[in-house]
C-alpha cells in the first residue's frame, strides 16, 4: 500500500456552451489528471479543475506543485496514512485544488487495494444524489430554454442560477422568468460569486422576494464582513458560504460570524478527507449542506457524487452534478448518466470510473 509514484497530467477539453459568472467564465477545461501509483501496481486517480478567480491557481501551478512539493512530500507513506499525508501536504499553504486531487487520487487508490467502493469507506448512507444543474449568465429566454431542456432531457427540478451582474435587474428578470416559465415545483436559488454590494444584493433578495428562492450563495465579497451579516439579516432564506469558506476554519468564521448560514461542500477544494472535517463540522454547527461544482469534468463529478452519497446531511439537498453536460467530451470509458433527475454511484471498487487511454492521448498537452 506504498506510495511509489505521483503523475500530474494536463489536459485540455473545450466546453460547446462555455459558463459565464460573476468571477469569471469557462470555455475550455484546462485540468489536471491526478495519478497515485503504488508498490502493490494499483493506480489511483482524480482530477484538479484549477481556478486562477477563484482560489488563485492554475494548470501550470497545480502540477509544479505536485511535481516539486507533494509527490516528494508523500511517496513511501502508505495508503493507510491519509492524515499524514494531508499533514505533509499542508506543510505548503493554499492550493486546495492540487492538494485535493492528491487526496482523493489515495482514497481511489485505497478502495482498489481493498476492493471496496470509496463512497462506502467514507459513509455508505446511499448510493445516488438528486442533480442540480447551473445555469450561466445569459438572456431570460435563452435561460429559461436550457432550464426546460434539462429538465425534459434529465429529470432535473433544481436549478442554480449565477446571479451578479450590473445592472443586477439583468438577473432578477432572469430568475423571475425562470420561475413564470418552469412553475412552482422547481426548485431555484442564486449564486452570485462576489459580483454585488451588500446593499445591491439586498434590494435583488426583495425584489425577488416572491419567488420562492431555496439559498443565495456568495452574493458579496467575504471582506464585506459586516455588510454579509447585515445582508444575511435581512433575507429569510439561507445563505451558502461557497469560495469565503475554503477550509473547515474558514467555515466556522463564516457562520460564526453570521455572514453565512449554510455551506457549500467542493470535493475539488477539500478532497475526501477535508470534505468530511467539514460535513462533521456543518452537522455539528446545525447548518444546511449544498454538494457543490467546481465545473467539473466527469471524474470530479464522480468524486462529489461518492461523498455527497456517503452522508445523510449532504443527501438531503440537490447537488451540482451536471455541468459536464456542456463539455463537449471526457476521460471516461463509461460517461455518467443522469437518469430521472439523480447520479448514481458506480459500484466497483474505489470511484469506480477508469480512463479511456485514447482520449487521455488525445486531449493531454503533455505529450
Ligand atoms: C460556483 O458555485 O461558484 C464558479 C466559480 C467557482 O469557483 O465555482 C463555480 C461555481
Ligand atoms: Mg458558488
Amino acid at each position: 500500500m506504498k506510495i511509489t509514484a505521483i503523475e500530474a497530467i494536463p489536459f485540455a477539453i473545450p466546453y460547446r456552451k462555455p459558463l459565464y459568472f460573476a468571477s469569471g467564465s469557462v470555455e475550455v477545461a484546462e485540468h489536471v489528471l491526478v495519478r497515485v501509483h503504488t508498490d502493490d501496481g494499483i493506480v489511483g486517480i482524480a482530477e484538479a479543475p484549477p481556478r486562477p478567480f477563484t482560489y488563485g491557481e492554475t494548470q501550470a501551478g497545480v502540477i509544479a506543485v505536485i511535481d516539486q512539493f507533494f509527490a516528494p512530500a508523500i511517496i513511501g507513506t502508505s495508503l493507510l496514512e491519509r492524515e499524514l499525508i494531508m499533514a505533509r501536504l499542508n506543510r505548503t499553504v493554499g492550493n486546495p485544488v492540487a492538494k485535493s486531487a492528491v487526496d482523493m487520487a489515495v482514497w481511489d487508490a485505497l478502495g482498489r487495494t481493498l476492493d471496496l467502493p470509496v463512497t462506502e469507506l467514507l459513509g455508505g448512507y446511499s448510493d445516488r444524489m438528486r442533480v442540480s444543474h447551473m445555469l450561466g449568465f445569459d438572456e431570460p429566454a435563452a435561460m429559461v430554454d436550457e432550464a426546460e431542456r434539462i429538465r425534459d432531457q434529465y429529470g432535473v427540478r433544481t436549478f442554480k442560477v449565477k446571479v451578479g451582474r450590473t445592472p443586477y435587474r439583468l438577473d432578477t428578470a432572469v430568475v423571475r422568468a425562470l420561475r413564470e416559465g418552469l412553475g412552482d415545483d422547481i426548485e431555484l436559488y442564486v449564486d452570485g460569486n462576489r459580483g454585488w454590494s451588500a446593499s445591491i444584493a439586498a434590494r435583488a433578495m426583495h425584489e425577488m422576494a416572491d419567488l420562492g428562492l431555496l439559498f443565495a450563495e456568495e452574493l458579496c465579497p467575504a471582506d464585506d464582513v459586516l455588510g454579509r451579516r447585515w445582508l444575511v439579516g435581512q433575507c429569510d432564506v439561507p445563505f451558502i458560504a461557497d469560495e469565503s469558506a475554503v477550509t473547515p476554519a474558514d467555515v466556522t468564521r463564516e457562520i460564526l460570524g453570521g455572514a453565512a448560514t449554510a455551506v457549500s461542500i467542493k470535493t475539488a477544494r477539500t478532497g475526501f478527507t477535508y470534505s468530511q472535517r467539514v460535513h462533521h463540522l456543518a452537522e455539528g454547527l446545525g447548518v444546511e449542506v449544498v454538494m457543490g461544482n467546481q465545473i467539473d469534468g466527469q471524474l470530479g463529478t464522480m468524486c462529489t457524487v461518492a461523498f455527497g452519497s456517503a452522508f445523510r446531511l449532504t443527501t438531503q439537498r440537490a447537488g451540482e452534478l451536471s455541468n459536464f453536460l456542456d463539455m463537449s467530451d471526457d476521460l471516461l470509458t463509461e460517461p455518467l448518466q443522469i437518469v430521472d433527475g439523480t447520479l448514481a454511484v458506480r459500484p466497483g471498487a474505489g470511484l469506480g470510473v477508469e480512463i479511456d487511454p485514447g482520449k487521455l492521448a488525445r486531449y493531454r498537452q503533455d505529450a
